[in-house]
């Protein structure tokens, strides 16, 4: 079986043993981390999500498999950051918006945008519209990058972006959007500056909207 494959598959049996060793075989073999990732875990976390749509498994075994993931993608993460420079960086405040505790896209674009040379304040996960602006405020970051996983809690964004423009810091920063149910006209109708489908995506409209090179399909928003 080619490692992806046993990748994604480690994530569905919820095996972390597996997916941390998996996640070093990768880098022993010269993998891109970024494609590993991607190719690998988040295509076992897409079948999971299939099979709990359908009834197939349910919650216990969902969070099983998210700890499997979250343990593989760590190693990953600290690979990534051992081979960061000194360069000056762009900033991005990076949070799940109210009442979401989905992290785990959020935190894959955190390593993401980390190994793309950018510095990240993590707010978590379930951020309150308020912790948001306190932060660009105290922070003043070039970028805001928010994840929402579900219909029920996407509803907070556009409140996000009236709170920026109430507060008079809408024209401060950059906003970026991602998460499953968010699309990109969506994006663009509640006035954010960008989406991205995916970490990878998202890096590239980091860049282009911090005026850094790199652009994408997202980049309509
Ligand atoms: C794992 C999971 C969980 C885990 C979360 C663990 C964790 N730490 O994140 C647990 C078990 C805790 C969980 C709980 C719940 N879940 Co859940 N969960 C999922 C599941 C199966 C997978 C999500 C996931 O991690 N995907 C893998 C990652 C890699 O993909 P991603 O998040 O989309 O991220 C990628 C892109 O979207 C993008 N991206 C993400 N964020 C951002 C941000 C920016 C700025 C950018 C540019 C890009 C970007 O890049 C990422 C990497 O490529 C989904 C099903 C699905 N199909 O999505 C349901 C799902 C999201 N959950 C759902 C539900 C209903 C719940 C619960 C309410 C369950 C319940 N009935 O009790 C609770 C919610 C609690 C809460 N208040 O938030 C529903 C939401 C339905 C809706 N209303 O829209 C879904 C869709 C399942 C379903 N069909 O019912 N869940």
């Amino acid at each position: 079986m080619d490692l992806f494959k046993e990748m994604a598959k480690a994530v569905i049996e919820g095996d972390e043993e597996q997916t941390v060793s998996l996640a070093k075989e990768a880098l022993a073999k010269g993998v891109d981390p970024t494609e590993a990732i991607e190719k690998g875990f988040a295509e076992g976390m897409k079948e999971i999500g299939r099979l709990f749509e359908t009834l197939e498994i349910f919650l216990p075994q969902v969070i099983i498999s998210a700890e499997a993931m979250t343990a593989g993608v760590e190693i990953f993460r600290h690979y990534l950051l051992g081979k960061e420079g000194d360069i000056p960086k762009k900033t991005v405040l990076l949070g799940t918006i109210q009442g979401d505790v989905h992290d785990i896209g959020k935190n894959i674009v955190k390593i993401m945008l980390e190994s793309n040379g950018f510095k990240v304040y993590d707010l978590g996960r379930d951020v309150p519209v308020s912790n948001f602006i306190e932060k660009v405020k105290e922070l003043n970051p070039d970028l805001i990058g928010v994840s929402a996983l579900m219909t029920t809690t996407m509803v907070h964004m556009p409140k996000l972006m009236e709170a920026l423009q109430e507060s008079g810091l809408r024209t401060k920063v950059k906003i970026m959007l991602g998460g499953a149910p968010v699309l990109p006209e969506w994006a663009k109708k509640i006035g954010a500056d960008g989406y991205g489908e995916s970490a990878m995506e998202a890096v590239r409209v980091a860049k282009r909207l911090v005026g850094l090179q790199g652009e994408g399909k997202g980049d309509k928003a």
